[in-house]
């Protein structure tokens, strides 16, 4: 049976020795907690390094043993490893580019060589491990080249990609030398995943600019495959951070700690430290709100907690230096004998204070530059039980686009950040639990078990679509048993969709009259009596009439609604139906568990789902993917899709296109049937044709089509080979009567 890998660099389980002696602290990581249900299953396993150099292969074993028993399994780095792989190009090269601190960026070859040897090595030990149908899903900026590296030995496992920090704009990937590389090997993954919907357009941008690659609605096509982008914005375990802040222990703690800071007013904050969380920024906002406001002196903590990280790493040193003398510059200056502005930590501490924190600031100040997500502001949310509290966040953090009740700031705007204090500690009670009660309802909802069970769902989602979507171009060799069999048959049916099939499509739809090429080339295939000429269209039947009627056609109008027959008038039939609503409500629910923001609404006869609440861009991409998902549903049954203002519509309607071609397969004979669309809505038709129907879509070539055309000129030339090969016996402007 296939089993799952989850790839990181380090593994959930921090190891350490000591006095000879290995020990194992389990991480409380929100991944690891999330990931913790189906890693441990079965044959699962998580591969990733474990923390602590060991170059004596006797310990190795042991490790290997050790951890095998909670499927986990080891990738060895060396100190030159650690150095050059992890603290240089990862944490010196690709964090400050991806943070927007492209300044602290190093450019170094040796390093970058080091990177490829690590991704190589953590591709050999998976390798080692993995069946080739296997899931892989890797985590991180720290093994970018690994989903390519590992598509390269397992070319049909399915392999998902997940990066926790932000995705730069194009402007700031591109200066990174091995910005190409970077790319190609993410591109081996079938699912890139970010937090935002920012993140993804800006890796979709580089990959379009950098290496050309194309694509529609977060497809990227590669030329021999194609893969999904999309953005999963992560959780937190909810009930977890709510149960330890129920605790007794925590309640405790919280009453005691409250005492010792001795003030009414609690700020927290928390970071790794790290220059992307914007912590010296804060102190100075904070230095500013006390000379502003010194009816708040004696009254207000800052209790500021940074957990120490990559000290090895010379900008971390310094970093830590600027807040050592900016706390210690503040404290100074305000200070009294009673009353310290602010309590600094420098260390980590365990879940539970860090819990009566959370429970005892009134406020917290979370304000990064830049951060892909940003966990420590839900935690807080999570833990106040009794919703009140005021979140101030970085409109730069990746939470900011759910946390949208919070009190927003731009970090680099120190005013902003100082009336934002102002009005944090002087928000009354009830509204501050408006905001809380929404906060939280939003988490809860959105937590990390539901982001797992996203991102696996999307996974297995695309391999299928993938299998499903796979079109190979017209060639000549095609063409030509395809050209012998039009020759062969003695009744013809012939589909052709009208704008982007037969035309290109134009500024405005009114544009794309039919010029006398396309006139004359209808004229000549429709005019062959073995052949049935069906033009289809969503214009206006008044339009094709206009443009068309005056040929010895077959014309559907309106995505179906008109029918008409060559040489009779125009046909419709319409029905009013609302049975389809319950399966199609089950669709547009999971749209609003993936979507943050967006409603149903149900109408008489139709149901629809509104997204101008969401996230500017995810909702219009959702909606596009909604669109399309609900018109591959429709072939069979009776709705239509309406892409509308903010709101995707869904509504009873007896005829689409598929049915309306049905109606030709059933009235006509048809030994041989060709069908030309262009968008997806076109699939309807191609779902409808018969086995031995030659399918073509044009453009993009995701689709059931068999075969793809690269636009209209190429189907043009394709229809008029096969008007030409029979020209010799047919005589000109033959015509026949319907
Ligand atoms: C990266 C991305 C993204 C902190 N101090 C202590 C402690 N913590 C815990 C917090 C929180 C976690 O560490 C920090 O997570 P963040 O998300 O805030 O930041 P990064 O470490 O930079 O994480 C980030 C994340 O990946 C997930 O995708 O959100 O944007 O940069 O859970 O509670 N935990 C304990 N003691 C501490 O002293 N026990």
């Amino acid at each position: 049976m296939a089993k799952l890998i989850i790839v990181s660099n380090r593994l959930p389980v921090k190891l350490q020795e000591k006095d000879g002696k290995l020990t194992y602290t389990t991480s409380e990581g929100g991944l690891a907690t999330g990931l913790g249900s189906i890693y441990k299953k079965q044959d699962n396993l998580w591969i990733g390094w474990p923390g602590m150099v060991i170059e004596d292969t006797g310990k190795q074993k042991i490790v290997i043993e050790d951890i095998r028993k909670d499927n986990m399994y080891p990738v060895f780095l060396t100190e030159n490893e650690v150095k050059e792989f992890y603290e240089g190009f990862s944490n010196e090269t690709l964090w400050p580019t991806f943070h927007y601190f492209s300044q602290y960026a190093i450019y170094e070859q040796n390093l970058w060589e080091t990177y490829v040897e690590v991704n190589q090595k953590y591709c050999d030990e998976i390798v080692k491990h993995a069946s080739p149908n296997d899931t892989i899903w890797v985590h991180d900026y720290q093994l970018l080249l690994l989903p390519s590296m590992l598509r390269e030995k397992l070319p049909d496992a399915t392999i998902g990609f997940f990066q926790h920090i932000p995705f730069p704009s194009y402007e700031v990937f591109r200066l990174l030398p091995w910005r190409k590389e970077l790319l190609e090997g993410m591109l081996g993954a079938d699912l890139v995943g970010f937090h935002t919907y920012d993140d993804m357009r800006h890796f979709l941008s580089s990959v379009n600019r950098i290496i050309g690659y194309g694509g529609m609605h977060g497809w990227i096509n590669t030329g021999n495959r194609s893969l999904l982008v999309d953005s999963f914005p992560m959780g937190i375990d909810y009930d977890k951070y709510s149960e330890v802040a129920a605790s007794e222990k925590v309640m405790k703690l919280e009453q005691q700690y409250r005492k010792n800071v001795g003030t009414e007013n609690i700020i927290i904050s928390i970071d790794r430290l790290d220059y992307s969380k914007g912590i010296p920024q804060r102190l100075q906002a904070f230095e500013l709100f006390l000379e502003k406001y010194p009816e708040f002196h004696g009254k207000v903590t800052l209790v500021m907690l940074v957990v120490p990280s990559r000290d090895a790493v010379e900008k971390y040193k310094e970093l830590k230096e600027e807040v050592d003398e900016l706390v210690g510059r503040i404290n100074g200056k305000y200070s009294d004998i009673h009353w310290n502005p602010i309590q600094y930590f420098y260390r980590s501490l365990p879940l539970e204070v860090l819990s009566a924190f959370y429970r005892m600031a009134n406020v917290a100040l979370v304000t990064p530059m830049r951060d892909g997500m940003n966990l420590v502001c839900k935690e807080y949310v999570a833990s106040k039980l009794d919703q009140t509290g005021v979140l101030i966040l970085s409109e730069m953090a990746g939470a900011s686009k759910e946390l949208s009740d919070a009190l927003l700031i731009n970090p680099n705007d120190i005013n902003k950040m100082v009336s934002a204090m102002y009005e944090a500690l002087t928000m009354p009670v009830e509204e501050q639990k408006v905001h809380m009660a929404t906060m939280q309802d939003t988490l809860k909802r959105y937590n990390i078990h539901h982001w797992v069970g996203l991102f696996m769902d999307r996974l297995s989602y695309v391999k299928i679509k993938q299998m499903s979507l796979e079109t190979s171009y017209l060639d000549d060799a095609t063409f030509q048993e395809m050209s012998d069999s039009y020759e062969l048959a003695g009744s013809r049916l012939i589909f052709l969709e009208y704008d982007g099939a037969l035309t290109n499509y134009k500024a405005k739809p009114l544009m794309a009259r039919p010029d006398e090429d396309l006139l004359e080339l209808l004229e000549n295939l429709s005019n062959n009596p073995k052949n049935r000429v069906v033009v289809i269209s969503s214009r206006e039947k008044a339009n094709m009439e206009d443009w068309l009627g005056h040929l010895n056609l077959d014309i559907v109008a309106e995505h179906g609604v008109w029918l008409k027959q060559r040489g009779s008038g125009w046909k419709t039939m319409m029905s009013l139906m609302d049975d389809w609503k319950s399966d199609i409500r089950l669709i547009l629910e999971l749209y609003v568990d993936r979507t943050p923001g967006s409603f149903i609404e149900e109408k008489e006869y139709s149901l629809v789902w509104h997204y101008r609440r969401v996230e500017t861009g995810l909702g219009e991409l959702r909606a596009r993917e909604l669109v399309n998902h609900l018109n591959f549903l429709a072939t069979n049954s009776n709705l239509q899709v309406l892409d509308g203002q903010m709101a995707v519509e869904i509504k009873a309607q007896e005829v689409n296109k598929g049915k309306a071609t049905s109606h030709w397969l059933n009235m006509y004979p048809h030994e041989f049937v060709l069908a030309v669309g262009d968008d997806w809505g076109d699939e309807e038709i191609f779902k409808a044709m018969p086995r031995n129907a030659y399918t073509i879509k044009t453009g993009n070539s995701y689709s059931i089509a068999k075969y793809h055309l690269d636009g209209p000129g190429e189907v043009r030339d394709m229809l008029t080979k096969l008007v030409k090969q029979e020209s010799k016996e047919i005589p000109p402007n033959a015509k026949m009567t319907g």
